[in-house]
C-alpha cells in the first residue's frame, strides 16, 4: 500500500469542482499508482479502464486474463493503463498486478459502484468495482481525458415508464471525459439513449462511420451528427471540448471489427427473436431484462446467462479493439498538447 501511495509532492492534482472553482484533492483521499502519477505529471498519455467489467463481466480467471490483456494492448500502443476501482474504501487509479488479481478473485463480492454508490463504498471501507459513471468521475478528478470500455449503459426499453436510465448518460453530461465504446447493446433502447445524450449535451461521435453502432453489430439504424475517421480527429474533438470548458463528456462509438461481426450478427438476431417473444408474451417492466438474457443465452447455446453480456468472446474482442483505438487517441491527444 505504502509504495503505491500518491506522491502528492510529485503530482499535485487539481480538479474542477462543479461550480467551476479549482479545488485541490485532499491528500490521501485517493491513490494513484506510481506509473499513473508519473505519466500524468509528465503529460504522457493515459487511458482509464473500468472495473465492473472485471468483477461482474466474466468469471475468474478469465476476467483477470482479459483485464491484463486489455492493459497490455494499451501499453503496446503507447499509453499507460489506469484501471479504476475502490479497494478497502480507497479509490485507486491504476492497479498493481496484485490489486488486479484481488479484484478479479473478489468478482461479484465487489460492489458494482456507479456514481451514487461511491460515498457509501468509501465510507464503509468497502471494495467497489466502478461502472462507467464512477470511472469517469475519478478519471476526470485526476485529469485523465480518455477512457475505454466495452459498452455503456443506456435508456432501457420502456425507460419512458420505468425511468430506468443508466447514470452513465448523466455522467457523460457532466464530466469532461471521452468514453470509447462499441456503442450500446440493442437490448436497450438505442434511439432514446441517443435522444437522452442529446438532451445532456453530449457529443456523440462515430468512428469511421455515419451510423451509431449497436455493440454486436455495426448498425443501429441511428445516424450520428459527428463522424471521426482517425485518432487525430478524435484528439482534436477532445481538445476543443476541454479548451472550451464545455464540461460535458464525449462518446466515441467504435463499430465491431469486421472479423467479429458474423458472430455479433448471430447474437443480434437472437436478441431480436427474444425481444419479439417478450412482446408477444407481454413480458414488461423489470421482468424483461432477465427474460431477454435467458432467452438469448438459450438461443445462442451459451452456458450461462452471461453469454450475451461481457462473457462472450465478441464482447472481449470488442473491449480489446476499443483499447487499441483508445490508446491511439490518448497518444494523439498528448501530441496535440506538446
Ligand atoms: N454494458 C454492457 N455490459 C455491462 C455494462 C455495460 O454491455 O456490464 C456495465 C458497465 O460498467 C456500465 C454499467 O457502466 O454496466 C451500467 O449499469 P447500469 O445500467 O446499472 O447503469
Ligand atoms: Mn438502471
Amino acid at each position: 500500500m505504502d509504495s503505491l501511495r500518491v506522491i502528492w509532492e510529485f503530482f499535485k492534482c487539481k480538479r474542477k469542482v462543479s461550480d467551476g472553482s479549482e479545488g485541490e484533492i485532499q491528500e490521501g483521499l485517493l491513490k494513484l499508482s506510481p506509473e499513473v502519477a508519473e505519466a500524468l505529471s509528465s503529460g504522457h498519455p493515459v487511458v482509464a479502464l473500468e472495473s465492473t467489467i472485471i468483477s461482474h463481466g466474466m468469471p475468474y480467471p478469465k476476467n483477470l486474463k482479459t483485464a491484463k490483456e486489455v492493459e497490455a494492448i494499451v501499453r503496446e500502443n503507447g499509453a499507460v493503463p489506469a484501471t479504476v476501482a475502490i479497494l478497502d474504501g480507497v479509490p485507486c487509479i491504476g492497479l498493481s498486478t496484485g490489486e488486479l488479481e484481488r479484484l478479479a478473485t473478489l468478482g461479484t463480492k465487489a460492489q458494482k459502484t456507479a456514481r451514487r454508490d461511491i460515498a457509501h463504498v468509501v465510507a464503509n471501507r468497502g471494495n467497489g468495482a466502478t461502472t462507467v459513471s464512477a470511472t469517469m468521475f475519478f478519471a476526470s478528478m485526476v485529469g485523465i481525458h480518455v477512457f475505454v470500455t466495452g459498452g455503456i449503459g443506456g435508456v432501457h426499453r420502456h425507460g419512458e415508464q420505468t425511468m430506468d436510465i443508466s447514470s452513465d448518460l448523466t455522467e457523460l453530461g457532466r464530466t469532461p471525459v471521452a468514453v470509447i465504446s462499441a456503442g450500446v447493446k440493442s437490448i436497450l433502447d438505442i434511439p432514446r439513449t441517443l435522444e437522452y445524450l442529446e438532451t445532456q449535451g453530449v457529443c456523440v461521435a462515430a468512428y469511421k462511420t455515419n451510423e451509431f453502432p449497436a455493440f454486436f453489430t455495426e448498425r443501429s439504424g441511428c445516424k450520428v451528427h459527428c463522424r471521426v475517421d482517425t485518432p487525430d480527429d478524435c484528439a482534436r474533438l477532445i481538445d476543443a471540448n476541454l479548451k472550451l470548458k464545455l464540461g460535458s463528456g464525449i462518446l466515441i462509438a467504435v463499430p465491431i471489427p469486421k472479423e467479429h461481426s458474423a458472430s455479433g450478427g448471430l447474437i443480434e438476431s437472437a436478441i431480436q427473436i427474444a425481444l419479439r417473444e417478450a412482446r408477444d408474451k407481454n413480458i414488461t417492466g423489470n421482468a424483461e431484462t432477465p427474460f431477454l438474457l435467458a432467452k438469448v443465452n438459450e438461443l445462442t447455446g451459451g452456458a450461462s446467462l452471461a453469454s450475451i453480456d461481457l462473457n462472450s468472446s465478441s464482447d472481449i474482442a470488442l473491449v480489446k479493439n476499443n483499447a487499441l483505438v483508445g490508446a491511439k487517441i490518448a497518444v494523439a491527444l498528448a501530441q496535440l498538447k506538446e
